[in-house]
């Protein structure tokens, strides 16, 4: 396998000196980018895309050639476990993601048997290894899951949901119940990340994109917890390489520290939380992801500019900083000043290294 050429993105999470910030951008590859919506068209639809290796890595690319990003993450979704578990993942057009069946029962959750990555999301792993080659050592590639909480609210839900009613309502009424089902799905993260290491992911991040809705005590019995278990089952080194873990919780700036302690490398941070005092809060003990409001990119490249460089400030000297949008790219923000938001974190962090 080809040594990187960049490793700003690996040597920034395990906190060794870089020559300027990292940058990439949560989903960076999408529906913002012409040549995406075109190949997407092309294919047919988004998990056409994502079960073709080739397209996979094409779009995963895509931005790469764009922007001068300091990492790759693989093109596909945190709902592939559940489509493999047998719930029947669709998207209605606008609508985003639906499943056939939605977890109801303990039978639902009894009938889920455990998942072999190479086997049923052996799709996934062809597109990691065809992305590693295709990259040829240029950046590191990141390689994701969601969290078990994420992925069992759109399994219990049936779908995305705003006021997660359902969920919540078996975390009340069955807590026995929804811990089997969190039980299932950390197993299954577990062997699927460590599939995707293997196939040759050089850093993995669980999204728990839904954590922040739980009351502080659910939010450690029923994420924190199974993460936990997720980076304790991780392969932290693969062929004489580190393989950095990054945990994000959007709205989880309150519970940093906690975050901080399940012993993963690095911490994502949404907006709602000043790196400065982030940094002050977790000390030497992870790096920091982000964290500028994705809908920045709407203002001026002036605009872009001094929150870029506010961001800098506030994380101050040395290493342990990967810039970062704190969530995903909006999907109505013009390519050209997501190319500003890369550039200004390049330029204007080579003041804060040696
Ligand atoms: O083309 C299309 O219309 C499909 C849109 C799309 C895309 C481009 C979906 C459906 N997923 C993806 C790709 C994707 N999803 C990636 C790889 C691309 C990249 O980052 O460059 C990644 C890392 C994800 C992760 C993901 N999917 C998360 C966690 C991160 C986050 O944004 O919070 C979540 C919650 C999902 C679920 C999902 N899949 C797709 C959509 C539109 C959603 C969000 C639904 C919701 O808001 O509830």
């Amino acid at each position: 396998m080809s040594e990187l050429k960049n490793d700003r993105y690996i040597r920034a999470l395990l906190k060794q000196p870089v020559d300027r910030t990292p940058v990439w951008m949560m989903r960076q590859a999408g529906r913002y980018l012409p040549e995406y919506r075109q190949l997407r068209s092309q294919a047919g639809d988004f998990m056409s895309l994502c079960k073709n290796p080739e397209l996979a890595s094409e779009v995963t690319l895509q931005p790469l050639r764009r922007f001068p990003l300091d990492a790759a993450i693989l093109f596909s979704d945190i709902l592939t476990i559940p489509d493999a578990m047998g719930l029947g993942l669709y998207f209605e057009t606008g609508e985003g993601p639906k499943f056939e069946r939605p977890i109801k029962s303990q039978s639902d959750i009894d009938r889920i048997g455990t998942l072999d990555p190479e086997c049923e999301l052996k799709y996934v792993m062809d597109a990691v290894r065809r992305i590693r080659s295709d990259l040829d050592g240029l950046v590191p590639l990141i390689g994701f899951s969601g969290s078990p909480w994420t992925l069992a609210t759109y399994m219990v839900e049936g779908g995305s949901s705003k006021a997660f009613t359902k969920i919540k309502k078996m975390m009340y009424a069955e807590p026995a119940m929804l811990h089997s089902l969190l039980e299932k799905l950390a197993t299954s993260v577990v062997d699927y990340l460590n599939a995707q290491i293997k196939a040759g992911a050089q850093s993995v991040m669980i999204f728990d994109t839904w954590g922040g809705v739980l009351t502080p005590r659910d939010y450690q019995l029923f994420s924190l917890r199974y993460m936990h278990k997720i980076v304790d089952g991780l392969i932290r080194e693969y062929q004489g390489h580190r393989i950095p873990v990054t945990l994000f919780t959007k709205n989880g700036g309150m519970w940093l520290e906690k975050i901080a302690a399940t012993g993963c490398d690095a911490v994502g941070l949404d907006w709602t939380i000043n790196i400065n005092d982030a940094r002050a809060r977790v000390g030497d003990k992870v790096a920091l992801q982000g964290n500028m409001d994705p809908s920045i990119l709407y203002a001026t490249p002036e605009r872009i500019q001094e929150e870029v460089s506010q961001i800098l400030a506030d994380y101050g000297q040395g290493t342990g900083h990967v810039f970062n949008l704190g969530h995903g790219i909006h999907l109505d923000v013009a390519p050209e000043n997501a190319g500003v938001f890369v550039n200004s974190v390049h330029e204007l962090s080579r003041a804060y290294h040696c």
